[in-house]
């Protein structure tokens, strides 16, 4: 059957020549000899993105220069007595939130083997059949385990997905605040190691999130722990993401271009590089990768937070033709429940709220349902700027 969605896209791809991208498709594509259906069809027009949205550059090019790097930070003096020291990597972290949203930590504490476990099981679970890993699909009330047909900002992503919560399970209010959705955490069998695995990567990159929370706060000049009451029942995912080779990689992304609802987004990739940053002058950086190193970037709760100190910058991901690529985000997120707004001890005569307060529930019930389905605007903080004649203004 033909969906409105469907043939929308359908007619927008026939502008672009589709049945070019087709044959080019279908030369390229291996089918298995089994006749199973891949999890991603690149015969599907869906993943063709206008051509404003396609990659311009590859996922293995990355600028020389140094001040075209994202900042690498060193997290080894928190283990140090050395106040000073501390105190740089307070100020570096604090400039890099500022200037890119963007940074990489090494000598982060959190184990390589753990890291390594993850990406085989991954690669276990990712391998099965499709008919297997629906097993645990997905659905628009049960959004954790696997998803192959997800949307990001209203484009098609070239990915697979395991998605699960670091502590289990999750309640979200509704629109109206009515109804909730309880979410928890879906395992497949297969690989039984899967699980563990994912579990144990999650809790020990949930300590090193503390860590940076308090190093971004205090960079801000307020206590270490003065974020801390938002997380007490803090709903963050943790995302396993599988890109299988594409041959369409000029036409199609892994992830389109987006920003991360989050406080700060912590992630691991594998060597093969894809991940880009837009920087300030509208070039795409790409993110080198380092072995064992997180990436961390900082989401619209952390930019509401600060002010606007702090900036959430867009990004994307590229895909390739050769080697699959592994990454496993964790979206750093407070309690459903919370309310953010700017920190009051920020805000002077000179520097008012740049927002309007923003229920965190609410606003990652409509991110999640935008996964779905093609919805229009996308919700953003700047729906709750003071600045713009808004919807969510407080009455
Ligand atoms: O795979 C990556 O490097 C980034 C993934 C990402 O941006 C996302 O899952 O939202």
């Amino acid at each position: 059957m033909v969906t409105e969605e469907g043939a929308k896209t359908r007619s927008k791809t026939s502008r672009m020549g589709l049945e070019d991208v087709l044959v080019k498709t279908f030369e390229k594509t291996e089918f298995k000899d089994d006749g199973s259906k891949p999890a991603l069809d690149p015969a599907d027009p869906t993943f063709v993105l206008d051509p404003e949205f396609r990659p311009k550059t590859k996922h293995n090019e990355f600028l020389e220069s140094q001040n075209d790097q994202i900042p690498v930070i060193d997290l080894a003096p928190l283990t140090s007595n050395d106040e000073e020291a501390v105190r740089k990597v307070i100020q570096e972290i604090g400039k890099a939130a500022e200037e890119w949203g963007f940074f990489q930590v090494v000598n982060h504490g959190v184990p390589l083997e753990l890291i390594d476990r993850l990406e085989k099981e991954a690669v276990a679970f990712f391998t099965l059949s499709l008919e297997e890993k629906k097993k645990i699909c997905r659905t628009f009330d049960q959004p954790v385990g696997y998803y192959n047909a997800e949307l990001t900002k209203n484009h098609r992503d070239w990915k697979e997905v395991l998605d699960y919560l670091v502590r289990g399970s999750v309640v979200l209010p509704d629109e109206s605040n009515t109804t909730t959705l309880s979410i928890t955490n879906r395992w497949p069998q297969n690989p039984p190691g899967l699980r563990e695995a994912a579990e144990v990567y999650a809790k020990s990159t949930e300590q090193l999130a503390y860590r940076i929370l308090e190093l971004l706060s205090q960079s801000l000049g307020l206590p270490a722990e003065y974020f801390h009451k938002y997380f007490e029942n803090h709903a963050s995912p943790v995302r396993i993401n599988y890109y299988p080779v594409c041959p369409i990689p000029d036409l199609a992304l892994g992830v389109s271009r987006h920003k991360d609802p989050s406080a700060f987004t912590i992630l691991v990739q594998d060597e093969v590089g894809g991940l880009q940053v837009r920087r300030s002058d509208g070039e795409w950086i790409g993110v080198k990768p380092r072995r064992g190193a997180f990436v961390i970037n900082i989401g619209a709760t952390f930019q509401m937070w600060s002010n606007d100190r702090f900036k959430s910058v867009e990004h994307q991901v590229v895909v390739n033709e050769n080697r699959a690529r592994l990454s496993f985000p964790m979206f750093f997120s407070p309690a459903s429940s919370t309310d953010i707004e700017p920190a009051p001890e920020l805000l002077s005569e000179s520097s008012p709220a740049r927002y309007y307060p923003m229920n965190y529930g609410y606003f990652m019930r409509k991110r999640n349902d935008g996964n779905f389905k093609q919805y229009g605007e996308d919700i953003q903080i700047e729906h709750f700027a003071v600045n713009r004649d808004s919807a969510y203004k407080p009455s």
